[in-house]
């Protein structure tokens, strides 16, 4: 199979370290200059931009995590003046702020490449319709894919997710090659495919691209049955990019890292110490390709290990495993993240008691999500009516700060579990 930058995704390890050290440097500059938050950060540690000299030297640098972004919210760790921005995306933050990535020309560019790098290794070519499916809009899902199947030279069809009937029809009336979308989408159109009594072999589509959400093999193993496709996996989160951070290669055998953009690191959470290859612990990246928002060791919080060992199909890149969960409470509910912070934010905002629970569950493979909450006291005495109205009036507040739809339910005051230590918000009762 065709692979997109064969200089770079079978570089030898030398030529690797050497591009990821001079990448390194100028990325470090960037940050210290144009960030005051990392300048602060480098001043009060007494580190100098010219301590670092190459990648051997990353374990000097310090962590970044998510609330740092927004404790800078919006656009306060951007290195790029706003004329100098030509896009903005966003996820969840943990509370009521969105997480915020702005991108220079250069950055989409870096970030195409990667989701490029993805399709051409899912078997993509520039005579391909890729049929995209994931939500266009803040979420990076839909255009990342859509920019990457462009920079292939491949037909990009920006479907953008829901409408299931309507994607059914364009599979067939198009003659789409690959689809990409989550991999719980994936299984819903399948299954949407066999109850509507088409047989898979009669469409075109042959390979799919399916990430943002984890998925185990034996899911693969589903979709693949279902769609009569080879399904292959794709990474990547909004800080770093978007999709293509890494990717899966035919082999399918973990997936390969965009090194030369995002240098992968696995530390152990409770130590922050690093860890050896092979090892599970926590993701951390580094972007050693982006000028707007140059992130030092960013703390993904997804549990995963790394290997260096080549791959079957030529590439020497440094492949991660499938993440294995997360090491803090975000969920992942039809491809959207949800921190249960947010959930509380928006309770408390409307004056509701801070119990609740969150109850996650898979049904015809669309994930669903319960909110329990117990009334006020004085709501007791309430009349049915007047409850469900609050009801559907903290359902609306969810959706619109979650963007995704919960349902809600009163419960009787003091009926919730009380815990003598950590509050267990959340029962997920998905299998991954
Ligand atoms: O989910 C970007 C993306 C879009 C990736 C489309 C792949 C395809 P965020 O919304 O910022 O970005 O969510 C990032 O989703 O930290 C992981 O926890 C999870 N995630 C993303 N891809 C996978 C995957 C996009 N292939 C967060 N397997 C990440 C497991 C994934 N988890």
């Amino acid at each position: 199979m065709a692979i997109f930058k064969p200089e770079i995704e079978c570089a030898s390890r030398t030529y690797l370290h050497a591009l990821q050290s001079e990448k390194l440097v100028k990325m470090v500059e960037n940050a210290y200059n144009n960030v005051p938050f990392y300048k602060q950060k480098f001043d009060e540690m007494g580190l100098k931009p010219e301590d670092i000299k190459s990648i051997d030297d990353i374990s000097k640098l310090p962590f970044t995590v998510k609330t740092d972004l927004r404790d800078n919210y919006p656009f306060g760790l951007f290195a790029r003046p706003q004329s100098d921005i030509v896009r903005i995306h966003a996820s969840s933050g943990t509370t009521g702020k969105a997480t915020v990535v702005g991108y220079t020309q250069n950055d989409i560019d870096v970030w195409a490449d990667g989701a490029a790098r993805a399709i051409c290794a899912a078997g993509g070519k520039k005579d391909d319709i890729i049929h995209v499916s994931y939500g266009y809009g803040l979420f990076t899902g839909g255009l990342g894919l859509h920019y990457g199947a462009e920079k292939l030279g491949a037909t990009a069809l920006p479907v953008s997710s829901g409408n299931t009937k309507r994607q059914v029809q364009l599979l067939q009336d198009f003659g789409s090659d690959i689809i990409c979308c989550t991999p719980s989408y994936a299984m819903f159109i399948g299954e949407s495919i066999r109850d509507m009594g088409i047989d898979p072999k009669s469409l075109k589509v042959r390979a799919g691209i399916f990430g943002a959400e984890p998925w185990t093999d034996e899911m693969r193993k589903e979709i693949e049955r279902l769609l009569d496709i080879k399904a292959y996996d794709i990474y990547g989160l909004s800080e770093i990019a978007g999709p293509g951070v890494s990717y899966d290669c035919e082999c399918q055998n973990g997936m390969h890292v965009c090194e030369d953009y995002f240098y992968p690191e696995i530390i152990d959470p409770d130590t922050l110490e690093v860890l050896p290859d092979g090892e599970y612990g926590e993701l951390v990246f580094t972007c050693i390709g982006k000028e707007a928002l140059p992130l030092i060791r960013y703390r993904t919080r997804d549990i995963c290990a790394l290997t260096r060992e080549k791959c079957a199909c030529g590439r020497t890149t440094v492949r991660m495993a499938k993440p294995r969960g997360r090491s803090d409470d975000m969920l992942i509910i039809r491809g959207i993240n949800v921190f249960p912070s947010q959930v509380e934010h928006v309770l408390l905002s409307l004056n509701m008691t801070p119990n609740y629970l969150i109850i996650v569950d898979r049904k015809n493979n669309l994930d669903t999500m319960e909110v329990q909450v117990e009334m006020m006291p004085d709501m007791f005495s309430d009349t049915v009516k007047s409850l469900e109205a609050t009801e559907k009036m903290i359902e609306s507040a969810l959706q619109s700060t979650l963007n995704v739809h919960a349902k809600v339910r009163l419960m009787e005051p003091g009926t919730l579990p009380r815990s003598e230590g950590k509050a267990k918000r959340v029962i997920d009762n998905r299998q991954f």
